[in-house]
């Protein structure tokens, strides 16, 4: 039975019990593997005299108290928990328990991916594999002994160091491992499983030498090469860039095929989906390498960003991991074009951060309450808590923001700590008050800036006048001001001069009095804050930004306003004449000195799900045909261009470097346009069919099925046969099925899911079809008819009992039903009531549903 009572931040108290040791061994087994826990407990309070331990899903063998067995009347056992009486100051706890891994299809505690034994215990999964007191301010020494069949299980993985092994009777061998530092249960892993093993070493600053080792499935070797190298550059980068140098002898990645997140960071012993290991020129795409490359670089980050310091409850998860995507978004900024990958930062904001902000399960950055803690594994936590983190960094300056991680080190290493702890060592260190700042933290939703602009003529004085207004969210009504950095550009013909201006109360004016005729201001570089901006500027200004700008996110983003403010007039009336000055506009900026991959970044138009944030409430169909209007007029007005960049590097052969990747990403943006003219539909079956690597297969497939063009299925026949045997491949290969844009989807999608290579017990796998199917097929999800509504949740309702915590990520989409027009409102709530009515709903999804439905 789940237990949907809420949890409280306010509520927080410390426990009244440490574990200062926990010697684990696990007898791997199918369908009973025993797990012997003997713990160290020390009371912190002399009154305390029970002792409350997490267990779920277990099977209770034995307890012994003191090395006395306990009789089922010594303890209290429930169905998340076993209490137990403490009289001793010091005592020993030695707990039996029995799992069943091949049944665990939720993919949390011990479960098995494929052959491998695998365990993923964050948030909350460690209470599936024994009693223990699950909760990061718990930081315990674990030496762990594991057990498994020789021949299936060649290798026994967990933290920290190899102390012994040995083989034992029965073809049964073992291996011990002890981690040093203390840590709490969320880092604790095992693995056991018969891998290809590569392996290498990495010099310290410092000069200790540490084994590389990343284990994959059996023939997979060759494709763990970039993920290697991106380990060793994310090591090299920490210590240039923070001084932080890895702490163990020994760095293990593991990859596995089933697995609910991206990957995990268990201390010495990453578990990765095999997603973000694996890849190579004929099976991954260059935003494939990009991602594996920030992934592991991600992962590694959290050894200090999370494991040495670490969070004090769920509550404050974003300290670890608002820091670490920062981290990691700095890494790629420095590994690769800046402005691409803060573009695609801003993106994935746009898209998907406000929209969940917006809807019924908006929260802050450090939420207050939490039912299902598997819940806020959020954009809001990740991505704007990075964006938070970014605007201390704005703020403070990159040595003053070093020298507050130092601090925080300094007086944190070792300890379980909040997001409080974080910013007043930054404070500190740069001798600033962010007591106002701090409210980022706690409140939720969107600020939306609100821009007034004035030029004097007399007296030359130019002012910037702006407001912010902080709209109530469903979790909260009252809002106060925040404290805003906004960077800005004032481009006039002296010349172009930066400004920094912080936003403190609601509504504020900055006065410029060296100007001579009014500039042109650019707003919010490089995105300085996480928040919406309402700013009325005309083509020539935002065109004169899109060429005059020194920050190339203001370029870029000027750009996508003229999208959207043509968008915006094509909604209000579908016959609006776009004017021919656009695509002037836009000549210029295709034969600008950029580099490619930027210039192709500023050809993408918005995306369907930005551009919902924009204009919600509204009809996705009257959305998307404008979208589709205003493509194929740029396609129509800049053709020649287009095709002329196209076979410029139509022929090229592949090469894994900027330039190269550059190279392909404006040939394939200008692929993309070519196919909305039903001329040039043959380019993508000559490119799929002469592509010798998966970013340019993709494309073409890409453009095929969004376009429905008629080769498609031929196209994907081919495909298929060829990538059958590679999962990874295959999970591309239903998302392109599911994105294709034809009436007889619905058909497709029924087939597609009794494929005997679909399975909703593997994540990537279910994500690749639902997930991209609510995702990249807009027209058909939002079908008029409910049908699209109706898919996800069938899908959702078997999820449920399958795999909760995926059900309850596919379930965004349709929660966020206030975004579009009433009719589809009522259709996506008649889904949501349904699948409330579940008999078995997971705490996962009822969460949600109880936020949306009331
Ligand atoms: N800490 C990991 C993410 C993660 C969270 C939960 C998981 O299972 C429920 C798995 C991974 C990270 O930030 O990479
Ligand atoms: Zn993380």
């Amino acid at each position: 039975m789940s237990d949907f009572t809420a949890r409280y931040l306010k509520d927080y108290r410390p426990s009244e019990f440490t574990i200062n040791t926990i010697d684990l061994t696990f007898e791997l087994d199918d369908h009973k593997t025993i797990v012997t826990s003997e713990m160290s407990v020390t009371k912190k309070s002399t009154t305390a005299n029970k002792l409350t331990l997490d267990g779920e899903q277990l099977k209770l063998i034995a307890v012994f108290y003191n090395n006395q067995a306990l009789a089922p009347s010594d303890y209290q056992l429930n169905d998340d928990s076993l209490t137990l009486s403490i009289i001793d100051c010091e005592s020993t706890i030695k707990i039996i328990t029995e799992i069943d891994p091949v049944n665990n299809t939720s993919l949390e505690g011990l479960f098995k991916s494929g052959g491998a034994f695998c365990t993923q215990c964050e948030a909350e999964g460690f209470r599936r594999i024994t009693y223990y007191l699950d909760r990061p301010d718990v930081m315990a020494r674990f030496t762990t002994k594991v057990i498994a069949d020789k021949t299936l299980y060649p290798f026994l993985l967990s933290n920290g160091n190899k102390v012994s092994s040995g083989t034992l009777d029965g073809n049964f061998h073992y291996v011990t491992w002890e981690d040093p530092f203390p840590k709490p249960s969320y880092l604790f892993a095992v693995v056991a499983g018969d891998f290809d093993l590569l392996t290498d070493s990495y010099v310290t600053s410092s000069g200790r030498d540490v084994r590389l080792e990343i284990f994959v499935d059996k023939g997979n070797k060759d494709k763990a090469h970039h993920a290697m190298a991106s380990l060793k550059h994310s090591m090299r980068w920490d210590e240039d860039t923070f001084g932080l140098e890895y702490d163990l002898d020994i760095y293990m990645i593991v990859a596995v095929d089933f697995f609910n997140m991206g990957a995990m960071e268990n201390k010495g012993l990453n578990v990765f989906n095999s997603k973000f290991v694996l890849a190579d020129k004929e099976t991954a795409t260059d935003t494939d390498y990009f991602n594996i490359e920030a992934v592991i670089a991600h992962e590694y980050f959290h050894n200090w960003t999370g494991n040495r310091v670490t969070c004090r409850d769920w509550f404050q998860l974003s300290l670890k991991e608002g820091l670490t995507v920062f981290r990691d978004q700095q890494f790629s900024a420095d590994m690769h074009s800046a402005a691409v990958t803060r573009i695609q930062n801003v993106r994935v904001l746009r898209s998907q951060q406000f929209a969940e902000d917006a809807g019924p399960m908006s929260h802050p950055i450090r939420p207050e309450k939490v039912i299902e803690m598997n819940n806020f594994y959020t954009l809001t936590v990740y991505e704007k808590g990075a964006e938070v983190i970014r605007m201390l960094h704005t703020l403070v300056g990159q040595e003053q923001f070093k020298q507050g991680i130092d601090l925080y080190f300094k007086r944190f290493d070792g300890q379980a700590v909040t997001c409080e702890d974080f910013i007043n060592a930054m404070a500190d260190a740069a001798s600033i008050d962010l007591t106002l700042f701090k409210r980022w933290y706690s409140q939720s939703g969107t600020p939306l800036l609100t821009v007034e602009e004035n030029f004097d003529e007399q007296s030359k004085e130019y002012t910037l006048l702006v407001k912010q207004t902080n709209h109530p969210t469903k979790d909260q009504q009252v809002k106060a001001a925040l404290h805003i950095p906004i960077a800005i550009e004032l481009i006039s013909e002296c010349g172009t001069k930066a400004k920094l201006l912080e936003l403190k109360s609601n509504s504020e004016q900055w006065h410029f009095n060296d100007f001579k005729t009014k500039p042109i201001v650019g707003f919010l570089a490089g995105f300085s804050a996480p928040v919406k901006v309402n700013f009325t500027q005309s083509n020539n200004d935002l065109a004169t930004i899109m060429t005059k700008a020194d920050d190339e996110f203001l370029r870029w983003d000027a750009g996508q306003k003229l999208y959207v403010d043509t968008i915006a007039k094509l909604i209000a009336d579908e016959n609006y004449q776009i004017p021919l000055q656009l695509i002037d506009i836009l000549a210029v900026q295709l034969k600008s000195d950029s580099d490619l991959a930027l210039i192709a970044e500023q050809f993408t138009l918005p995306n369907f799900h930005e551009l919902v944030e924009q204009f919600k409430p509204v009809n996705p169909i009257v959305l998307l045909n404008a979208i589709e209007q205003l493509k194929t007029f740029i396609a129509q007005g800049l053709q020649d261009e287009f095709l002329a960049i196209y076979k410029k590097h139509a022929d090229k052969i592949y090469q894994n470097h900027a330039d190269a990747i550059g190279e392909r990403a404006i040939k394939n943006m200008a692929l993309s346009y070519l196919m909305t003219l039903s001329s040039y539909h043959d380019i993508a079956e000559q490119q799929y069919a002469n592509s010798d690597n998966m970013t340019d297969s993709l494309a073409s497939l890409n453009s095929a099925a969004t376009n429905g063009i008629a080769a498609f299925d031929t196209m994907m026949a081919s495909f298929e046969k060829r990538w059958s045997r590679t999962a990874l491949v295959m999970d591309k290969w239903f998302s392109l099925q599911a994105a294709y844009k034809g009436n007889d989807v619905f058909e497709r999608l029924t087939k597609l899911s009794q494929h005997p290579l679909f399975s909703l017990k593997n994540p990537n796998r279910a994500r690749s079809l639902i997930g991209a199917f609510t995702h990249s097929n807009p027209r058909f999800f939002h079908c008029s008819t409910g049908k699209g509504y109706q898919f996800l949740a069938d899908q959702i309702c078997k999820l449920n009992d399958i795999n909760p915590q995926i059900a309850s990520r596919l379930i965004t989409s349709l929660i966020q039903f206030k975004d579009f027009d009433k009719n589809r409102q009522e259709l996506m709530k008649q889904q949501l009531v349904r699948i409330s009515t579940l008999s078995s709903l997971s705490k996962d999804l009822k969460e949600k549903l109880d936020a949306a439905l009331s």
